[in-house]
């Protein structure tokens, strides 16, 4: 562990310190941002009310509306030129959220994300190939200094040119990367491309996120680079990357460093908090922040907090992959379909990549779902002059029996119909290190 005081702490400290610092943190938003003074009002509460962890409940959420209402300042708890960083979130959907940091704040992200990058696999002295992107996205800058921290010889490569990445991991040999799952199998690609194979390539821990993925595509991604692959989670409004990590040595989730972020999970319709294993919305206080603390944040993401022990010794609970966002959730013939459980089908197909997209489009008065996939390569070279050909590919022939495979499948495991189109390799749009849009929706507003 980087900070083992911290991170294995006896639960009942644990729990005591949490309300210690939820206390302390209602006790300044009330007192600096109208916003939550008037949020406290409403309910006829002072910060004094909040006498368990539990009664946090009774407080109303924080949303990504209300950051943008308040744009840019509007939410700081401390004086303007106190603040000595700002970011936005990448506006993933609709206007960027303004986040602020002092310089206490960016010491906590250097520290939560020295502990991530450590459960990782990070170690001082390694090369450490960082290519979130930098810029006013949390990811680059925050992994950035988390690296330095642990004493890593940090590339700030960022995102893209993926040629000269590969170049320079050729050349520098970097045993850790950080990025974007999807970007990490251009990588991969682009590696073999070269004429790479896992023993050549130096890589020997991945720290993913910025995006859902899954256990399938880890699989991909560590078997083509020959590394482990964990996953790091965060958003900018809570503080960036590094708000939960998962070990490297356990691959079962990730700890929130809950000393500092404290986590409920509430029902996505009601809003009412769940109990320790159940699914629903991750929400989110960010206790010690100074410039911009929130309360109760609504991340919009889907997970639940894994019950019971972990093999590690750290008294945080881990929680699970993020299944999507409310607002990913599609909805088709009524039934809720997260991207990641199509991508769960799609990679079971060895004749397939793991490059996808999904298209809604209107049908009359119902939502049609098209899954895009592109083809291996391998298979590409068997049913080639068949893929090219553009439009529904004739009934019996080779690519027409896979498609109509690929879709009783989804049929089969997540129970929606989709219709199914296989692609050339090459042909969807590839992640330039950056999120990439997995859902393209053609639907009339
Ligand atoms: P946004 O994408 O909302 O503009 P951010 O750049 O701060 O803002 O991204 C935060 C969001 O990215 C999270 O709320 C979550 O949806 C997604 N995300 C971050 N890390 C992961 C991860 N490891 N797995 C799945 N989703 C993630
Ligand atoms: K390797």
């Amino acid at each position: 562990m980087f900070n083992p005081t911290a991170e294995s702490m006896p639960v009942e400290k644990l729990r005591a310190l949490q309300l210690e610092r939820l206390r302390a943190c209602a006790r300044r938003v009330y007192e600096r941002v109208p916003f939550y003074r008037q949020r406290f009002e409403e309910r006829g509460m002072t910060p004094d009310d909040l006498r368990t962890l539990p009664d946090l409940a009774r407080l109303p959420f924080t949303r990504k509306s209300d950051l943008r209402d308040h744009y840019p300042f509007g939410l700081l708890a401390v004086p303007r030129e106190d603040v000595v960083r700002i970011h936005a979130s990448s506006g993933t959907t609709g206007k960027p959220t303004v986040v602020c940091y002092t310089e206490a704040d960016v010491a906590l992200f250097t520290e939560v994300v020295a502990r991530s990058l450590y459960a990782a696999g990070g170690r001082r002295g390694m090369i450490f190939h960082n290519a979130y992107g930098y810029g006013l996205f949390t990811g680059g800058l925050g992994t950035h200094y988390g690296g330095e921290r642990l004493g890593m010889s940090v590339v700030p490569i960022s995102g893209g040119m993926t040629e000269r990445q590969v170049t320079l991991i050729e050349d520098f040999r970097p045993e850790i990367i950080a990025c974007t799952p999807s970007y990490a199998l251009v990588l991969a690609e682009a590696l073999y491309a070269r004429g790479h194979s896992p023993k050549t390539i130096p890589i020997r821990y991945a720290v993913l996120g910025a995006e859902p993925w899954t256990e399938a595509m880890r699989a991909q991604i560590e078997e083509m680079l020959g590394c482990k692959a964990t996953n790091i989670y965060g958003l900018s409004e809570i503080i960036g990357p590094g708000v939960s990590q998962e070990d490297a040595n356990e691959q079962n989730g990730s700890y929130i460093w809950e000393d500092h972020f404290y986590p409920e999970i509430v029902d996505v319709e009601t809003g009412e908090p769940l109990p320790d294993g159940e699914w629903g919305v991750l929400v989110l206080t960010s206790m010690t922040r100074e410039a911009m603390p929130l309360l109760r944040y609504w991340t919009g993401d889907i997970t639940r907090l894994i019950p019971g022990e972990n093999a590690t010794g750290r008294s945080m609970r881990r929680m699970d992959i993020i299944r999507g966002r409310a607002d990913d959730m599609l909805i088709v013939r009524g039934v809720n379909v997260y991207p990641t459980q199509l991508e769960a089908v799609l990679v079971t197909f060895p004749q397939l990549s793991a490059h996808y997209q999904i298209t809604l489009a209107r049908a009359g008065l119902l939502d049609d779902v098209t899954v895009a996939v592109e083809v291996s390569e391998g298979y590409f070279k068997t049913v080639g002059p068949e893929l090219l050909e553009e439009g529904t590919p004739p009934a019996g022939s080779a690519v027409d029996g896979l498609s109509r495979q690929v879709q009783h499948r989804i049929k089969d495991t997540v129970g929606v119909t989709v219709a199914v189109r296989l692609v050339a390799p090459g042909r969807l749009p590839r992640s330039q290190g950056g999120k990439l849009r997995r859902v393209v929706d053609e639907r009339p507003a």
